[in-house]
């Protein structure tokens, strides 16, 4: 990736996680913590790695993104709504009554999703056969399927990981955000993963890890694994809960807030403002 390239991702990072911060600060509660662990990935996605369009969301031959931990949704309308899935503005619709946007994806309600989730777990299982369902209509999309490491408690992952590998599903990246913790703790102390690496390589998968917030090492891991052809793939993402906000970074709840605090309004607001202007020095205005 050339200068230019980084530099247009790591605006299309700023606002996708500026738009993220505003939309859940209008909505006055949200999943902030995982939301932002994933932001880097999906400005690389987005921006770079996937094949969509934007005028047909069910051309056949996209990509497809499932987003097993599904309660991150608001980061992933932030980054449909900035490549022009749909108007901007529906994004402070999140969770109303009647909203395109529900908080969790509904891929029967929004331009741009491709699989309804939020009972976690089971998106690995919905991953895995999209991506069998490809390979036996011999099409040629890659998929991929973004795992929360608290969701990995979730022994419905493990079945779905051993039939990905099996059948050398290699065009299904399964990407793991790892981002130690969960709902109300750290996964080590709730119930320890142990060594992600080691386990996704006994699993039969090729295995990368780099850090979740540098945008050239994901999409140079990403790149490489797309070209393996033989084996299942998996890219573990070290990432900070609230990443790119230090506030919600350090703040130890920082699973799922509520904005009408003094403190998280005050600092929200002066994370918004550090981003809007990051942003337009970016773009040179
Ligand atoms: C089957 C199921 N059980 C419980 C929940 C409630 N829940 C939502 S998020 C979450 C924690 C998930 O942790 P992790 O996958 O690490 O997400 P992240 O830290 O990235 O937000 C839980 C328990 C759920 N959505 N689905």
């Amino acid at each position: 990736m050339g200068n230019e390239e980084v530099e247009r991702l790591r605006l299309l990072a700023a606002e996708i996680r500026l738009d993220t911060l505003a939309m859940l600060k209008h909505r006055g509660y949200g999943h902030i913590g995982g939301s932002l662990s994933i932001v880097e990935l999906l400005a690389v996605l987005y921006g770079k790695q996937l094949k969509y369009d934007i005028q047909n969301p069910q051309w056949s031959d996209r990509d497809q993104v499932v987003l097993s931990k599904g309660h991150a949704g608001p980061a992933l309308y932030s980054a449909l709504a900035k490549v022009g899935f749909f108007d901007p503005e529906l994004l402070f619709s999140l969770n109303e009554g009647g909203t395109s946007l529900p908080s969790h994806p509904d891929r029967l309600k929004t331009p741009g999703i491709d699989a309804t989730t939020g009972s976690l777990g089971q998106g690995t299982s919905v991953g895995a056969g999209i991506a069998m369902g490809i390979k036996m209509d011999g099409q040629t999309n890659d998929v991929y399927l973004i795992v929360g490491d608290g969701e990995l408690n979730e022994g419905q992952c493990w079945e779905a990981f051993q039939f990905i590998a099996h059948f050398k599903l290699n065009h299904c990246m399964v990407i793991i955000d790892e981002n130690k913790k969960q709902l109300d703790g750290t996964t080590a102390e709730i119930l320890n993963p142990f060594d992600l690496v080691a386990k996704m390589r006994a699993f039969g998968f090729t295995t990368m890890k780099v850090k979740g917030d540098n945008l050239i090492e994901i999409d140079k891991a990403i790149t490489f694994l797309k070209g393996v052809t033989d084996r299942a793939v998996c890219l573990i993402l070290d990432t900070v809960k609230g990443q790119g906000v230090k506030y919600f970074e350090e703040l130890d709840a920082n699973h799922s807030v509520k904005f009408n605090q003094e403190e998280i309004k005050r600092e929200t607001a002066q994370a918004m403002t550090d981003l809007k202007v990051f942003i337009a020095e970016k773009k040179g205005v």
